[in-house]
């Protein structure tokens, strides 16, 4: 059977980091484009895919995936021949789970909550305790670099270089001799350059520029 798969994406939104690991997967996938400032992804025929409303999403052989965390592993997962996924097993795997979702549940709301100034509430309640101990705990695990995981690179490094990309971009996160170094390793890599011209070049076609 012929893989088919589909990527409901948006320009210039979190979708770029899908993009990004289909590039390094070298994976064949439709685009289908769902523009968020035109309100496409609130009509019901994608609220159908994705009832949050949200991208990016994906649609492989029939079987819907939604929220990006789930997206990377199941891709990494899906298509082993890159590598960019410790198989089970492998003394990585449980070090690649754990920074795919501290993305999730820790870095994000972190971000959101910085970002619109909005008070954590008491530590102890926080799903991510301080933004302080975040932006520390991923530093620390950057310092030894020069991926997240060390010396291989896996969708773990794809889910980071594009979310602290846009993250730094907006002042949310600072900036800091681990990330900064990072993030110029992330941006000299191919996939990530022809992700992105792909996507600039999506947003200018979407805006009528
Ligand atoms: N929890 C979702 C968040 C995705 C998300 O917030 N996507 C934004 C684009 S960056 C979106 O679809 N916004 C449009 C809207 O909510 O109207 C995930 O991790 O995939």
């Amino acid at each position: 059977m012929t893989d088919e798969l589909i990527l409901y994406y948006s320009p210039q939104s979190r979708s770029l980091g899908v993009r990004v690991l289909l590039e390094e997967l070298g994976v064949p996938f439709t685009p289908h484009l769902v523009n968020i400032r035109t309100g496409d992804n609130l009509d019901p025929a994608f609220r159908a895919i994705n009832p949050m409303g949200k991208v990016p999403a994906i649609k492989h052989n029939g079987a819907v995936v939604t929220e990006q965390v789930a997206i990377y592993i199941y891709l990494a997962d899906a298509f082993p021949q890159a590598g960019l996924a410790p198989a089970i097993g492998d003394k990585l795997r449980g070090p690649y789970l754990r920074w795919l979702t501290f993305y999730g549940s820790c870095v994000e709301p972190a971000g959101v909550d910085r970002a619109l100034k909005r008070e954590p509430g008491s530590r102890a309640m926080s799903p991510y305790g301080e933004f302080d101990a975040v932006v520390s705990a991923l530093t620390g695990q950057l310092r030894a670099g020069p991926w997240m995981l060390g010396e291989r690179y896996t969708a773990v490094d794809t889910l980071y270089g594009t979310a602290l990309g846009w993250l730094t971009r907006f002042g949310i996160i600072p900036k800091g001799p681990e990330i900064d170094a990072f993030l110029s390793r992330f941006e000299a890599r191919p996939a990530v350059q022809a992700a992105s011209a792909k996507d600039a070049a999506e947003a200018a076609a979407a805006s009528g520029s």
